[in-house]
């Protein structure tokens, strides 16, 4: 589907789609190059994968008239913050903070907003952190800030998620209580579950740590 945009605003559309596929090469690149750095410094990688994408023109018609908005490109670029979106999937919670900060703290990102539904599930069991950053896209004679939306979350949050959305959408929003209740518990059993293995992790590290120190000691005894 083409988004039913003014005749004139073809041009300016394409565009922008163009600022967004730039923003999200931009955004893998950086994911990329952390996630090497890490991989050689801790010889672990903590983003088991990535996936992105441009907002269907549905889902982007969808968002302006939930908005009240009249359909332009000037509303869609200014109201619609998740247009370009990435999703990082880690191995632990603990990995979805380090990766937020080494985002935050790149001199050409700038976080606009923080959405840590992680700190604060939203009330179905949803869990996973939200950012809308911009980073600018370098043209001829331009330089343009373009936001993209950054979700992060752990492989059970994403396997909830990925599930609650295929279910809710079967309901069209209108699950039943019971439906919700036992949705809500299967995402209290998901939190169980990275808290344990995060704490598995935490015990493995010990675990490595004395063994490594014991070998350390006993060659230079
Ligand atoms: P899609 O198909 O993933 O793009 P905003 O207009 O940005 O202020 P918004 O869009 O509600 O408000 O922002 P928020 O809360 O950060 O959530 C947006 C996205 O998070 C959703 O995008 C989903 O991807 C995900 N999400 C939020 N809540 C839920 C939930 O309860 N269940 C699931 N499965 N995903 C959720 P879209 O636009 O809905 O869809």
């Amino acid at each position: 589907m083409q988004l039913p945009l003014y005749y004139n605003e073809e041009e300016e559309w394409n565009r922008t789609l163009l600022l967004y596929d730039s923003v999200l090469r931009e955004i893998n690149t950086k994911l990329e190059i952390l996630n090497n750095e890490f991989k050689q410094t801790h010889q672990y990688n903590p983003i088991e994968h990535i996936t992105s994408r441009i907002k269907s023109p549905e889902s982007i018609a969808r968002k302006i008239r939930k908005k009240n908005l009249e359909l332009t490109v000037e509303n869609i670029v200014k109201y619609v913050n998740d247009v370009a979106g990435v999703r990082i999937i880690c191995s632990f919670t603990s990995d979805i903070y380090k990766i937020a900060s080494a985002i935050s703290n790149q001199d050409d990102v700038t976080v606009l907003r923080v959405k840590d539904y992680i700190a604060t599930p939203k009330p179905n069991g949803y869990t996973s952190y939200h950012m809308i950053v911009s980073i600018p896209i370098f043209l001829t004679n331009d330089v343009i800030d373009t936001k993209v939306e950054i979700q992060i979350r752990t492989i059970a949050m994403d396997f909830w998620a990925s599930l609650e959305h295929k279910i809710y959408y079967k309901f069209e929003g209108k699950a039943p209580a019971g439906i919700k209740d036992e949705l809500k518990e299967c995402a209290n059993i998901i939190s169980f579950l990275d808290e344990k293995m995060l704490s598995i992790n935490e015990s493995v590290k010990h675990y490595h740590e004395d063994f490594n120190g014991g070998v350390a000691m006993s060659s230079d005894t």
